[in-house]
């Protein structure tokens, strides 16, 4: 049962080199959080990635929804992403033919550890993505995610599309290092992560389908093994304090499922 693994043995399960560095970077920090820095400017993704650095496992990017993100703010962001032990996730969600998402993916591939991508054009976008990595220097230690499953409110992802979607995971083991789902029985195999967006303590949802859960939810019964959390730490008044507290009460979930 993948809930009662810990982080510790199911790395060994990793078929994929950044879900083993994901593994170890969580068990180092006692961290399975993931921030969603959605911000209007470079210099803001810069500030808020040093404010929550220290408290994550994952920084993870829309860089279109950034105003002037420049290839200094990718180095910037790999500077913060070395010191503070986290790896960046570019959630650009590729969706398309597997040589178009070729040359878009190596747009970001240079500075992303991980990606995500839809699955619904076929499995191809895995080496698709692959490709792109594999220009890059230490291109065999990026990993996909691919969305099985969304948290916004009438989406059309049924279970079925899910279940095809974490075959693959099955099928690219060493480039597929997670899926993006909300619910805990998609995930495949031991070795693979689940990362599920929708969290926050103030609020049930937003004016535009966003559906919120507790981290105690999430993780102990959705299955989140990274739980992402925006607005709920990168719209507060006091984004470090507000980071550290979603760190400990993700964590003690993790703990809590394990017990
Ligand atoms: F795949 C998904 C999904 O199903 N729901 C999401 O919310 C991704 N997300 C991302 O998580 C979304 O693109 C945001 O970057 C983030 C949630 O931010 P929030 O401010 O916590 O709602």
């Amino acid at each position: 049962d993948r809930l009662k693994l810990s982080f510790e043995k199911r790395k060994q399960f990793a078929k994929s080199a950044a879900a083993a560095s994901l593994f170890d970077i969580m068990v180092a920090k006692n961290s399975n959080l993931c921030v969603a820095a959605d911000v209007p400017t470079a210099e803001k993704l810069l500030e808020i990635t040093k404010l929550v650095g220290p408290y994550i496992c994952v920084l993870k990017t829309h860089h279109d929804i950034v105003d002037n993100f420049t290839d200094d703010t990718a180095v910037e962001l790999q500077k913060l992403a070395k010191k503070f032990n986290f790896l960046i996730m570019e959630d650009r969600k590729f969706a398309e033919i597997g040589s178009i998402a070729l040359k878009q993916a190596s747009k970001v591939a240079g500075w992303a550890d991980l990606v995500t991508a839809h699955s619904n054009a076929g499995p191809d976008i895995v080496p698709a993505l692959r490709s792109a990595f594999s220009t890059c220097p230490e291109g065999d230690k990026k990993g996909v995610f691919l969305v099985a499953e969304m948290s916004s409110k009438g989406n059309l992802h049924s279970p079925e599309y899910a279940k095809a979607t974490a075959n693959m995971a099955i099928l690219y083991p060493e480039v597929v290092s997670g899926l993006v789902c909300q619910s805990p029985s998609v995930v495949p195999s031991l070795g693979v992560l689940q990362l599920t967006p929708g969290v926050n303590l103030e609020t049930k949802g937003d004016s535009l389908g966003q559906q919120y859960n507790t981290p105690e939810v999430v993780v102990g019964e959705k299955g989140a093994d990274i739980a992402v959390v925006g607005r709920g730490i990168v719209s507060v008044s006091d984004p470090a304090a507000a980071a550290q507290k979603y760190q400990t009460l993700l964590w003690q979930a993790y703990l809590n499922r394990l017990a």
